[in-house]
């Protein structure tokens, strides 16, 4: 690590450092939620089926155990369901948010290119 590069050339420099993280890295503390749901290794979600819950606002809960980016949407009939993604960037990343949906069945999605494998069902009823 160059921590005294001289900064007297007014250059941009580009952040290399890793963000976030400080000295170590705490405990994954998975938020509270109607729903939790994990992407895990092997571009996977950790189940294939989740629900049944109750129609409504859902706190959706998402964390990342994997060692990539992953992204949470939620779809019905292969439509996207507004503005709703949940994004978590790295290993003990948490990202959470709440979503209105009706009754019925959804699909949650990855939309990582590449990542086609992470779908799963969810069911409101
Ligand atoms: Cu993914």
């Amino acid at each position: 690590m160059k921590r005294f590069l001289p900064l007297t050339a007014g250059l941009a420099i580009a952040l290399t450092a890793c963000a976030g993280s400080g000295s170590s890295e705490p405990p994954v503390t998975i938020p509270a939620g109607d729903l939790v749901v994990k992407a895990v290794s092997g571009l996977r979600f950790d189940a294939t089926e989740y629900g049944p819950i109750p129609a409504g606002d859902i706190d959706i809960s998402y964390v990342n155990e994997d060692s990539m980016r992953h992204t949470l949407i939620v779809a019905k009939e292969d439509t996207k369901i507004g503005t709703f993604k949940l994004v978590v960037a790295s290993k003990g990343d948490a990202d959470s948010g709440t979503i209105a949906l009706d009754a019925g069945t959804y699909t949650l999605i990855c939309d990582v290119p590449g990542h086609n494998n992470m779908r799963a069902s969810l069911t409101v009823e």
